[in-house]
């Protein structure tokens, strides 16, 4: 139907919230319930940005902070054609991680602003809902060990963990904070509810811009 756009929903969260389950429940989910959806995630790795990106995080090169802080921002504004297509065609966008990682992450880093890092990813198109999953350090152990990545131990995700507590305080975004010590499948519940409430309410209304 004209005039009816998709929703953009990002997921965010610490390591091990269940980020990547809950957003292909999420798509799958609203499918079932006969809506058009897709998922997107970020870092993006297939791209030749993506490719830099992923050769970083997983220690194969080291690249200085403002760089690697720029590369994971130009690797949302690729996408950015796309994403607008896709709402514009009434597709509904699940999108793991977004600007808010990026800030939180290189914000955690020494010598890095808050306001220095949201500047690359000013105009980004904004969600219409931002779900946090929220899961203690200590929660998030109880699933195991981290990976060899990049960011991946506990001293460093408790700062990222607080840059993302202060990107919260932002009124002018819609953020919802879920509990995501819960089982999968109330967590979902949980989420879909929300999303499709959303969803209902978004598409008269225009794409936004992020922090514009
Ligand atoms: P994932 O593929 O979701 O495991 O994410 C890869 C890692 O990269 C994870 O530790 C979070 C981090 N990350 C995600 N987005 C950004 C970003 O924009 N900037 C930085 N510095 N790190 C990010
Ligand atoms: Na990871
Ligand atoms: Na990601």
């Amino acid at each position: 139907m004209a005039g009816k756009r998709g929703a953009l929903i990002v997921l965010e969260g610490v390591d091990r919230a269940g980020k990547s389950t809950q957003s292909r429940r999420l798509v799958e989910g609203l499918r079932a319930a006969g809506m058009r959806a897709e998922l997107l995630r970020f870092p993006e790795r297939t791209t030749e940005i993506g490719r830099l990106i992923s050769s970083y995080l997983e220690k194969k090169s080291n690249l200085e902070d403002h760089t690697v802080h720029l590369l994971f921002s130009a690797n949302r504004w690729e996408q950015v054609p796309l994403i607008k297509e896709k709402l514009n065609c009434g597709i509904n966008l699940v999108v793991e991680r977004y600007a808010f990682s990026g800030v939180a992450f290189t914000s955690a880093k020494e010598n890095f602003s808050l306001d220095w890092c949201k500047q690359p990813d000013v105009g980004l198109p904004k969600p219409d809902l931002i779900l946090f999953l929220q899961l203690s350090t200590s929660e998030a152990a109880k699933r195991g060990d981290f990976g060899n990545e990049r960011y991946e131990n506990t001293f460093f995700q408790e700062k990222v963990l607080q840059c993302f507590h202060h990107l919260m305080t932002d009124k002018t975004l819609n953020w919802k904070t879920i509990d995501a010590s819960k089982s999968i499948e109330d967590l979902h519940d949980e989420i879909k509810s929300i999303a499709e409430k959303v969803i209902q309410k978004v598409q008269p209304k225009p794409i936004g811009e992020l922090w514009k």
